[in-house]
């Protein structure tokens, strides 16, 4: 049974992730930050929280020692480091914290390895805000790096150390360069999730309008689940390596806003320009989406769209989740939530349809796992 230590276990990603390899037969120590209150509804979600091949361990990638300890208790074949302070907008207002979780946590856990076992091999999730003010379309392994914000420098660094640490050490340290990946389970701050929660109030219980900030920005959205299945191919390898994964396609916030609306029968007019855009209604005029400065940022990624031939080649991997599916999925849900009153992040969202409606993406126990939930009451 081969072993795998995941940090960020209450994440998007650390989710799903933890899900795969558990389907594969792995072992999974997985990692969360001490709280008063923990936040397990995504594992609770996905029916893995009381698997007997997981175990959930306190980590705080701040603390070196700890990262020691952890790599020690889990004796790990694979290291998944996603645990990081994730978002763009908050790292403008808490540099050093930024800083410190997301550039110096993972160097923790490189040195946790050296130290401790240097065969294990590791994943670093670096992100693609590291091309930032980009240099090249479509963005590619060898595209030069611009970071935007200290979230993006923050990741530049951690993915430059994984590097030295590969060519320095020999470790096996692989550096995914993942463009935007999202799902039912996206956190609430993040546009999609914001877009398309937004969109079932609005439909079921008469909502406001959704309040955004810079709806001409171009994102390259994918699928998480197929994203967290790329991380595991690039550990599987026989070479260490740096993988760009993305779908190739990209699209403003505001198209994803219109798909969003489409995906729950409303129609959306865009009128007006810059502060005073406004989505509308064309059938009673009714104001659907509107601009609020706030969430404009102090310095902005406008355009991401990336090119992973080499993930294809190499690993075999490449994406399915259309666009125009990603939107349906998330909206389903969020309607689904809400339909039965499960408003809060906080608690389990049993939107398990969305699920067995994409048997392909999932693995064959997960969708088993899954029916037989649905099966309950
Ligand atoms: P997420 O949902 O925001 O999850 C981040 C995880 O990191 C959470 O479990 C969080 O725990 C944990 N964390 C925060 N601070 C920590 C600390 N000091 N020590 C240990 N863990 C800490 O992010 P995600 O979307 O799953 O992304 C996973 C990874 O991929 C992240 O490193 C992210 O930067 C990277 N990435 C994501 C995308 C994307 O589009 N999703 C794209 C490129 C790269 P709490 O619940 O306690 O906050
Ligand atoms: O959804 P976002 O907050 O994601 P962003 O900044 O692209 O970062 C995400 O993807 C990165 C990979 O490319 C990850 F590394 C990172 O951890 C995170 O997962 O914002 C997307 C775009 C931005 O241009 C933002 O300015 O949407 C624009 N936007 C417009 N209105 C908004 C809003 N973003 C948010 N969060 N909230 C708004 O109201």
């Amino acid at each position: 049974m081969k072993r795998a230590l995941i940090t960020g276990i209450t994440g998007q990603d650390g989710a799903y992730l933890a899900s795969l390899l558990l389907d594969k037969g792995y072992h999974v120590t997985a990692t969360h930050r001490r709280s008063s209150a923990p936040n397990f509804w995504r594992i609770e979600h996905l029916g893995i929280r009381n698997h007997p091949n997981l175990k959930l361990l306190e980590l705080d990638l701040i603390d070196l020692s700890s990262c020691i300890r952890i790599v020690q208790a889990a004796e790990p074949d694979e290291v998944y480091n996603l645990g990081a302070q994730t978002f763009v907008t908050y790292s403008f207002e808490q540099p050093l914290t930024t800083a410190q979780i997301t550039g110096l946590g993972p160097m923790h856990m490189l040195e946790a390895i050296r130290l401790v076992n240097g065969r294990i091999r590791y994943y670093q999730a670096s992100s693609a805000e590291m091309f930032g003010k980009v240099q090249a379309v479509p963005q590619s392994e060898t595209t030069p790096f611009y970071p935007r914000s200290p979230y993006g420098v923050s990741k530049l660094f951690a993915h430059w150390m994984t590097v030295n640490y590969r060519e320095s050490f020999g470790l096996f340290g692989c550096s995914g360069i993942l463009f935007n990946h999202e799902s039912p389970l996206r956190g609430l701050d993040f546009v999609t999730r914001k877009i398309t929660d937004g969109v079932a109030r609005i439909k079921l219980q008469n909502g406001p309008p959704v309040e955004l900030g810079n709806l001409g920005a171009k994102r390259d959205w994918g699928f998480a689940l197929e994203y967290v299945e790329g991380m595991w191919r690039m550990l599987q390898a026989s070479e260490p390596d740096t993988y760009v994964l993305a779908t190739n396609r990209t699209e403003t916030v505001r198209d994803f806003a219109t798909l969003s609306f489409e995906a729950a029968g409303i129609a959306v007019e865009w009128v007006g320009k810059d502060e005073n855009e406004r989505g509308i209604s064309p059938v009673d005029g009714r104001e659907l989406v509107r601009i609020n400065p706030r969430y404009y940022r102090p310095a902005e990624v406008d355009l991401l769209k990336g090119d992973s031939t080499k993930a294809r080649m190499k690993l075999g991997w490449k994406p399915k989740t259309t666009l125009e599916e990603l939107c349906t999925m998330m909206v389903r849900a969020d309607l689904a939530r809400i339909e039965r009153s499960l408003v809060t992040e906080k608690e389990p969202a049993r939107d398990l349809e969305t699920l067995v409606s994409t048997p392909h993406l999932v693995g064959a126990g997960e969708h088993e796992r899954v029916r037989v939930l649905m099966r309950q009451p």
